[in-house]
């Protein structure tokens, strides 16, 4: 669903969930913009026990004249939605509990939460996104795809960019390629965003604060603080677990609380065997999301999806068994010290399968700084003459000299295409430019060498520091390979499953 096929309709309502937070507003007033600026009569409105009250919220809603209405004030005024008319529910699903039920026979549903799997809607109803940091993010996107331009638009721009702030603790949590490009690409008024920040916690949540220090378990084996917040808005979540994170005898710290949806959740970490990013992840695991950076990070488990499989255990416990879990099952390897044991392991060769190849030189000037932006995160480096830029079968970038190009690869053709989630993105730093898909510039070669390699499916959670890099471990899941070079069992390292299951097969 695209927002072009929605125009058919007469009147559009955009709604909000209950309370709504500055995603929920600044996404609902994306939409409202496109649609007014398509001459339809629309209406952005909210739901709740009562009108905005926190004073952010309501700062920003008078500051970029967002024109928002409370449900009951709208619903006496206007009359119910007929058949021609639309309800777009935005940063929430229509039909759950977090939003003022609305009775129409058109909806759809524009969101970056986890699917709720009590709702069963027709899929051309949902336009859903759950890997986004924010729906700010999604609508900005949206936008972007029917060729509405937020360019200069600077109540709008800067909407969406607080938007992004408030849902990733003030991007500390951000993760998603498209989220950075969001970031990267908003222009925003500097003023109001210093303001907003000094205007964001309520004298009630800075006690909520301070019971939440009160209340954390601690963890003397695995060094880690757990703590259960009361209701709050996230961002005050990620105060708290700062503080502790100073804490000398804790290295990693989860800090936690309840909303009518699910369970908020922001992680840190201070230690290098550690990554936040990848414990948020593991949390959540099936039940939600999680993401973010190696120091800091949050996700959120859906509560339909978490009482679904763990219905018996309360969330105290549940976060416990599963920090333990993770700390419990790690194993660390530190190549160079360690020798694999090669008993269980098969031999592989790479498939001679088509991958992309991009000449730097091609899209920038020679010494250029480029960032590559890619699913598994950004990449900076040097524009130089010596190197291709490797594009993979799912969109996964790695640089490679030309002198191993030349002997491992030979070249095929002048185009190369990839299907994946996001394409890799190139940004040049010294020149502001910006490439949203690099793939244009790529042509494409095959695997030559029949270079071999030792590999098994790894079982439990691997983090490896390789021979070339002590600083940064390699994580490996269950379900991903672990390979060492055929010749010497102290290269170790990890290639993802899906990765391997593609470009690897085994040597009868
Ligand atoms: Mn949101």
């Amino acid at each position: 669903m695209n927002l072009s096929e929605l125009l058919k309709f007469d009147r559009i309502i955009i709604q909000g969930h209950d309370n709504p937070d500055p995603d929920a507003i600044a996404s609902g007033f994306g939409l409202y913009s496109f649609f007014q600026a398509n001459q339809k009569e629309v209406h952005l409105v909210y739901g709740g026990r009562d009108r905005i009250q926190k004073s952010n919220n309501k700062l920003m809603i008078a500051a970029l004249q967002i024109p928002v209405e409370f449900y009951e004030d709208y619903k006496n005024e206007n009359a119910p939605l007929g058949k021609n008319d639309l309800l777009i529910t935005v940063d929430c699903q229509y039909g759950e509990s977090n939003v003022t039920h609305i009775d129409t026979e058109n909806f759809v549903i524009i969101d970056h939460h986890q699917i709720s799997p009590a709702l069963s809607y027709d899929p051309s109803r949902m336009n859903i996104r759950p890997e986004l940091g924010s729906c700010s993010t999604h609508v900005w996107n949206l936008l972007k795809e029917c060729g509405y331009s937020v360019e200069g638009n600077l109540r709008l721009s800067t909407a969406l960019y607080y938007g992004l702030s408030t849902d990733t603790n003030d991007f500390a949590e951000l993760s998603y390629p498209l989220d950075k490009d969001m970031k990267d690409d908003l222009e925003f008024d500097k003023m109001l965003l210093v303001q907003l920040n000094n205007s964001k916690i309520s004298l009630e949540e800075l006690e909520i604060a301070g019971v939440a220090l009160i209340k954390y378990v601690y963890n003397a084996d695995y060094r880690y603080a757990l703590i259960h917040a009361k209701p709050c808005d996230p961002n005050v979540l990620g105060y708290i677990i700062d503080l502790v994170l100073q804490v000398d005898v804790i290295d990693t710290c989860v800090v936690f609380n309840t909303k009518e949806d699910g369970f908020k959740f922001s992680v840190r970490s201070c230690i290098k065997d550690v990554r936040a990013n990848e414990l948020a992840a593991y949390i959540a695991e099936g039940i939600g999301g999680g993401g973010g950076h190696a120091e800091k990070a949050g996700g959120f488990i859906s509560r339909s999806k978490y009482e679904e499989k763990h219905e018996a255990m309360d969330i105290d416990t549940y976060m416990a068994v599963r920090m333990n879990s993770y700390f419990a099952s790690g194993e660390i390897i530190h190549c160079g010290e360690y020798e694999m044991d090669m008993t269980d392991m098969k031999l592989y060769q790479k498939k001679s399968i088509i991958v992309g190849y991009v000449d730097p030189l091609e899209v920038v000037e020679k010494d250029s700084e480029i960032q590559i932006r890619t699913l598994e995160g950004d990449v900076s480096m040097k524009a130089t003459d010596d190197f291709y830029i490797m594009i993979g079968v799912l969109g996964e970038v790695y640089p490679i000299k030309k002198a191993r190009f030349a002997n491992d690869y030979e070249k095929v053709g002048d185009t190369y295409s990839v299907h994946a989630e996001y394409l890799p993105s190139l940004r040049c730093k010294t020149t502001g430019e910006s490439i949203p898909d690099l793939t244009k510039y790529a042509k494409s070669c095959r695997a030559c060498s029949k270079s071999q390699i030792m590999a098994k499916e790894n079982d439990h959670i691997l983090k490896i520091y390789t021979m070339w890099d002590q600083q940064n471990y390699y994580l490996g899941m269950p379900g991903d390979a672990v390979a060492c070079k055929a010749n010497d069992p102290k290269d170790i390292y990890i290639i993802r499953g899906d990765v391997f299951r593609m470009t690897y097969e085994e040597v009868q």
